[in-house]
Protein backbone atom coordinates (compact mmCIF):
# COMPACT_ATOMS: atom_id res chain seq x y z
CA UNK A 1 0.00 0.00 0.00
CA UNK A 2 1.98 3.10 -1.26
CA UNK A 3 -0.32 5.29 1.08
CA UNK A 4 1.47 3.73 4.26
CA UNK A 5 4.58 3.85 2.84
CA UNK A 6 4.78 7.31 1.77
CA UNK A 7 3.13 8.36 5.46
CA UNK A 8 5.58 6.35 6.90
CA UNK A 9 8.46 8.03 5.35
CA UNK A 10 7.34 11.67 6.89
CA UNK A 11 9.02 10.46 9.82
CA UNK A 12 12.48 8.99 8.40
CA UNK A 13 14.76 10.90 6.55
CA UNK A 14 16.79 9.67 3.94
CA UNK A 15 18.69 7.57 5.76
CA UNK A 16 15.85 5.43 7.64
CA UNK A 17 16.15 7.48 10.93
CA UNK A 18 14.39 9.34 12.88
CA UNK A 19 14.11 11.50 16.33
CA UNK A 20 10.25 11.90 17.30
CA UNK A 21 9.47 13.42 20.63
CA UNK A 22 7.10 11.84 22.71
CA UNK A 23 4.51 13.69 24.90
CA UNK A 24 1.37 11.27 26.25
CA UNK A 25 3.00 11.48 29.55
CA UNK A 26 0.17 13.79 30.85
CA UNK A 27 -2.17 11.11 30.62
CA UNK A 28 0.07 8.00 31.12
CA UNK A 29 2.23 9.69 34.20
CA UNK A 30 0.28 12.96 35.01
CA UNK A 31 1.01 16.40 35.24
CA UNK A 32 3.71 15.39 37.88
CA UNK A 33 6.27 14.53 35.32
CA UNK A 34 6.11 17.98 33.77
CA UNK A 35 7.17 19.93 37.23
CA UNK A 36 10.59 19.99 36.40
CA UNK A 37 9.56 22.37 33.79
CA UNK A 38 6.43 23.53 34.49
CA UNK A 39 5.89 25.69 31.45
CA UNK A 40 6.11 22.88 29.42
CA UNK A 41 2.82 21.52 30.42
CA UNK A 42 1.59 24.01 27.40
CA UNK A 43 1.36 22.04 24.58
CA UNK A 44 1.97 24.52 21.85
CA UNK A 45 5.65 26.14 23.89
CA UNK A 46 7.44 22.58 23.90
CA UNK A 47 5.90 21.60 20.56
CA UNK A 48 7.31 25.15 19.28
CA UNK A 49 10.63 24.56 20.73
CA UNK A 50 10.64 20.83 19.54
CA UNK A 51 9.71 21.96 16.41
CA UNK A 52 12.28 24.79 15.92
CA UNK A 53 15.37 22.31 17.13
CA UNK A 54 14.68 20.31 14.28
CA UNK A 55 13.13 17.21 15.59
CA UNK A 56 11.56 14.79 12.64
CA UNK A 57 8.36 13.78 13.97
CA UNK A 58 6.12 14.02 16.98
CA UNK A 59 3.86 11.71 19.07
CA UNK A 60 0.63 12.98 21.15
CA UNK A 61 -2.90 11.29 22.26
CA UNK A 62 -5.83 13.38 20.19
CA UNK A 63 -6.43 16.22 23.04
CA UNK A 64 -3.01 17.49 22.53
CA UNK A 65 -1.92 16.75 18.95
CA UNK A 66 -5.84 19.46 18.66
CA UNK A 67 -4.36 22.01 21.23
CA UNK A 68 -0.55 21.98 19.65
CA UNK A 69 -1.53 21.47 16.04
CA UNK A 70 -1.31 24.54 14.52
CA UNK A 71 3.01 24.80 15.43
CA UNK A 72 2.97 21.91 12.83
CA UNK A 73 1.22 23.31 9.83
CA UNK A 74 3.89 24.14 7.16
CA UNK A 75 6.44 22.11 9.33
CA UNK A 76 8.19 19.00 7.67
CA UNK A 77 7.49 16.93 11.18
CA UNK A 78 5.17 13.75 10.77
CA UNK A 79 2.83 13.37 13.43
CA UNK A 80 1.96 10.39 15.33
CA UNK A 81 -1.59 10.27 16.86
CA UNK A 82 -1.11 7.40 19.95
CA UNK A 83 -5.33 6.00 20.67
CA UNK A 84 -4.29 3.65 23.71
CA UNK A 85 -3.51 4.67 26.71
CA UNK A 86 -3.96 4.36 30.78
CA UNK A 87 -3.56 6.85 33.94
CA UNK A 88 -1.75 6.32 36.88
CA UNK A 89 -4.80 6.84 39.14
CA UNK A 90 -6.55 3.41 38.40
CA UNK A 91 -6.36 0.36 41.21
CA UNK A 92 -2.46 -0.96 40.40
CA UNK A 93 -3.58 -4.47 39.15
CA UNK A 94 -4.91 -2.83 35.98
CA UNK A 95 -1.72 -0.77 35.09
CA UNK A 96 -0.92 -3.85 32.71
CA UNK A 97 -3.56 -2.62 30.69
CA UNK A 98 -4.10 0.26 28.04
CA UNK A 99 -7.62 1.23 26.65
CA UNK A 100 -8.47 2.89 23.48
CA UNK A 101 -9.09 6.57 24.19
CA UNK A 102 -9.75 7.40 20.53
CA UNK A 103 -10.37 6.37 17.02
CA UNK A 104 -8.24 6.17 13.96
CA UNK A 105 -10.85 8.69 11.77
CA UNK A 106 -9.96 11.31 14.56
CA UNK A 107 -6.72 10.98 14.36
CA UNK A 108 -7.05 11.27 10.27
CA UNK A 109 -9.01 14.26 10.94
CA UNK A 110 -5.89 15.73 13.06
CA UNK A 111 -3.96 15.66 10.37
CA UNK A 112 -2.12 12.50 11.62
CA UNK A 113 0.30 10.72 9.48
CA UNK A 114 0.47 7.20 11.89
CA UNK A 115 -1.50 6.14 14.69
CA UNK A 116 0.11 4.54 17.37
CA UNK A 117 -1.24 1.59 20.31
CA UNK A 118 0.49 -0.08 23.14
CA UNK A 119 0.54 -3.97 23.64
CA UNK A 120 2.29 -4.67 27.25
CA UNK A 121 3.51 -8.50 25.96
CA UNK A 122 3.27 -10.91 29.10
CA UNK A 123 0.52 -8.96 30.55
CA UNK A 124 -2.53 -10.98 31.40
CA UNK A 125 -4.47 -8.07 29.26
CA UNK A 126 -2.23 -9.54 26.50
CA UNK A 127 -5.11 -10.27 24.32
CA UNK A 128 -7.43 -7.30 24.66
CA UNK A 129 -4.81 -5.30 23.76
CA UNK A 130 -3.66 -7.42 20.68
CA UNK A 131 -7.39 -7.23 20.02
CA UNK A 132 -7.23 -3.37 20.05
CA UNK A 133 -3.75 -3.48 17.95
CA UNK A 134 -5.46 -5.42 15.30
CA UNK A 135 -8.95 -3.59 15.23
CA UNK A 136 -6.37 -0.46 14.94
CA UNK A 137 -4.34 -1.76 12.77
CA UNK A 138 -7.04 -3.15 10.40
CA UNK A 139 -8.89 0.16 10.06
CA UNK A 140 -5.70 2.15 9.54
CA UNK A 141 -4.22 -0.06 6.95
CA UNK A 142 -7.47 0.21 4.67
CA UNK A 143 -7.25 4.20 5.00
CA UNK A 144 -3.74 4.03 3.93
CA UNK A 145 -2.14 4.92 7.21
CA UNK A 146 1.29 3.25 8.90
CA UNK A 147 0.59 1.70 12.78
CA UNK A 148 3.32 1.97 15.07
CA UNK A 149 3.33 -0.49 18.02
CA UNK A 150 4.87 0.36 21.81
CA UNK A 151 6.02 -3.14 22.24
CA UNK A 152 6.61 -3.67 26.06
CA UNK A 153 6.99 -6.46 27.87
CA UNK A 154 6.13 -6.45 31.30
CA UNK A 155 3.92 -9.30 33.26
CA UNK A 156 4.52 -11.68 35.71
CA UNK A 157 5.42 -14.63 34.18
CA UNK A 158 8.46 -12.38 32.85
CA UNK A 159 9.85 -11.31 36.30
CA UNK A 160 9.60 -14.59 37.00
CA UNK A 161 11.41 -16.16 34.69
CA UNK A 162 13.82 -13.75 33.08
CA UNK A 163 13.96 -11.19 36.03
CA UNK A 164 13.31 -7.77 34.69
CA UNK A 165 11.43 -6.39 31.31
CA UNK A 166 14.57 -5.36 29.79
CA UNK A 167 16.25 -9.09 29.06
CA UNK A 168 16.36 -8.96 25.58
CA UNK A 169 14.95 -12.10 25.30
CA UNK A 170 11.81 -10.75 26.06
CA UNK A 171 12.56 -7.23 24.41
CA UNK A 172 13.23 -9.51 21.10
CA UNK A 173 10.19 -11.43 21.63
CA UNK A 174 8.18 -8.52 21.81
CA UNK A 175 9.22 -6.78 18.98
CA UNK A 176 8.98 -10.06 16.48
CA UNK A 177 5.78 -10.34 18.04
CA UNK A 178 4.85 -6.50 16.99
CA UNK A 179 6.51 -7.15 13.39
CA UNK A 180 4.36 -10.57 13.49
CA UNK A 181 1.18 -8.68 14.03
CA UNK A 182 1.85 -6.04 10.82
CA UNK A 183 3.41 -3.38 12.80
CA UNK A 184 4.82 -0.56 10.95
CA UNK A 185 7.16 0.80 13.62
CA UNK A 186 8.38 -0.60 16.90
CA UNK A 187 9.20 1.45 19.77
CA UNK A 188 10.92 -0.36 22.58
CA UNK A 189 13.45 -0.83 25.74
CA UNK A 190 16.79 -0.78 25.56
CA UNK A 191 18.65 -3.87 26.18
CA UNK A 192 21.46 -2.79 27.88
CA UNK A 193 24.08 -3.48 25.05
CA UNK A 194 24.66 -3.11 21.34
CA UNK A 195 24.74 -6.64 20.83
CA UNK A 196 21.00 -7.28 22.01
CA UNK A 197 19.67 -4.81 20.61
CA UNK A 198 20.98 -6.25 17.75
CA UNK A 199 19.18 -9.16 17.61
CA UNK A 200 16.16 -6.99 18.73
CA UNK A 201 16.18 -5.45 15.53
CA UNK A 202 16.86 -8.54 13.51
CA UNK A 203 13.88 -10.02 14.96
CA UNK A 204 11.76 -7.22 13.70
CA UNK A 205 12.97 -8.51 10.46
CA UNK A 206 12.67 -5.32 8.60
CA UNK A 207 10.46 -3.13 10.49
CA UNK A 208 11.77 0.12 11.66
CA UNK A 209 12.84 -0.35 15.64
CA UNK A 210 13.06 3.05 17.81
CA UNK A 211 14.24 3.06 21.22
CA UNK A 212 11.71 3.88 24.28
CA UNK A 213 13.45 6.88 25.41
CA UNK A 214 13.24 5.90 29.57
CA UNK A 215 13.65 8.27 32.78
CA UNK A 216 15.92 11.57 32.05
CA UNK A 217 19.65 10.79 32.76
CA UNK A 218 21.36 13.65 35.14
CA UNK A 219 24.55 13.86 32.64
CA UNK A 220 22.79 14.25 29.21
CA UNK A 221 25.92 12.74 27.50
CA UNK A 222 24.82 9.25 28.80
CA UNK A 223 21.62 9.40 27.20
CA UNK A 224 23.55 10.10 23.77
CA UNK A 225 26.07 7.17 24.57
CA UNK A 226 22.92 5.03 24.51
CA UNK A 227 21.10 6.47 21.58
CA UNK A 228 24.64 6.23 19.86
CA UNK A 229 24.59 2.20 20.81
CA UNK A 230 21.23 1.72 19.05
CA UNK A 231 22.22 3.47 16.11
CA UNK A 232 25.12 1.33 16.11
CA UNK A 233 22.88 -1.99 16.57
CA UNK A 234 21.08 -1.01 13.68
CA UNK A 235 18.09 1.12 15.38
CA UNK A 236 16.35 3.52 13.55
CA UNK A 237 16.18 5.94 15.86
CA UNK A 238 14.74 6.83 19.30
CA UNK A 239 10.93 8.36 20.43
CA UNK A 240 11.99 10.72 23.34
CA UNK A 241 10.44 12.48 26.11
CA UNK A 242 11.56 12.89 29.36
CA UNK A 243 14.93 13.71 28.18
CA UNK A 244 13.80 16.33 25.88
CA UNK A 245 10.86 18.42 27.78
CA UNK A 246 12.08 18.02 31.77
CA UNK A 247 15.55 19.77 30.56
CA UNK A 248 15.70 23.43 31.01
CA UNK A 249 16.47 24.26 27.79
CA UNK A 250 15.51 20.97 25.62
CA UNK A 251 17.19 22.16 22.26
CA UNK A 252 20.92 21.55 22.84
CA UNK A 253 19.54 17.89 23.58
CA UNK A 254 17.83 17.63 20.35
CA UNK A 255 20.52 19.20 18.10
CA UNK A 256 22.85 16.33 19.88
CA UNK A 257 20.54 13.67 19.35
CA UNK A 258 19.99 14.74 15.60
CA UNK A 259 24.07 14.50 14.82
CA UNK A 260 24.07 11.04 16.83
CA UNK A 261 20.89 9.86 14.89
CA UNK A 262 21.78 11.07 11.73
CA UNK A 263 25.59 11.45 11.40
CA UNK A 264 26.60 8.92 13.91
CA UNK A 265 28.09 11.94 15.61
CA UNK A 266 30.49 10.89 19.11
CA UNK A 267 28.71 11.48 21.95
CA UNK A 268 30.97 13.93 23.76
CA UNK A 269 31.30 15.50 20.74
CA UNK A 270 27.89 15.97 19.63
CA UNK A 271 27.08 17.34 23.19
CA UNK A 272 29.80 19.95 22.73
CA UNK A 273 28.57 21.04 19.88
P1 LIG B 1 10.11 8.79 27.67
O1 LIG B 1 11.19 9.13 26.67
O2 LIG B 1 9.84 9.91 28.59
O3 LIG B 1 10.40 7.48 28.37
O4 LIG B 1 8.78 8.60 26.81
C1 LIG B 1 8.50 7.40 26.13
C2 LIG B 1 7.26 6.74 26.70
O5 LIG B 1 6.95 5.53 26.04
C3 LIG B 1 6.04 7.64 26.66
O6 LIG B 1 5.43 7.58 25.43
C4 LIG B 1 5.24 7.11 27.79
O7 LIG B 1 4.40 8.05 28.37
C5 LIG B 1 6.27 6.69 28.77
O8 LIG B 1 7.46 6.44 28.05
C6 LIG B 1 5.84 5.43 29.47
O9 LIG B 1 6.80 5.03 30.36
P2 LIG B 1 6.52 3.83 31.37
O10 LIG B 1 5.56 2.90 30.69
O11 LIG B 1 7.85 3.24 31.60
O12 LIG B 1 5.92 4.43 32.58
Amino acid sequence: NIGIKRRLRRFFRRNGRALIFAMDHGFEHGPTDFEENWEHIKPGIIIRKVVRAGVDGVMMLPGIARIAGEELIGKDVGLMVKLTSKTGLRPKEEWLMQDQLGFVEDAIKLGADAVAATVYWGSPYEGAMMRQFAEIASYAHDLGYPVVQFAYPRGPYINEKYGKKEDYRVVMYGARAAAEMGADMIKTYWTGSRETFAKVVDAASGVPVLLSGGAKTDNPVDFLKLVWEVIEAGGSGAVVGRNIFQRENPEPMIKALLRVIHRNEDPEEAAKA
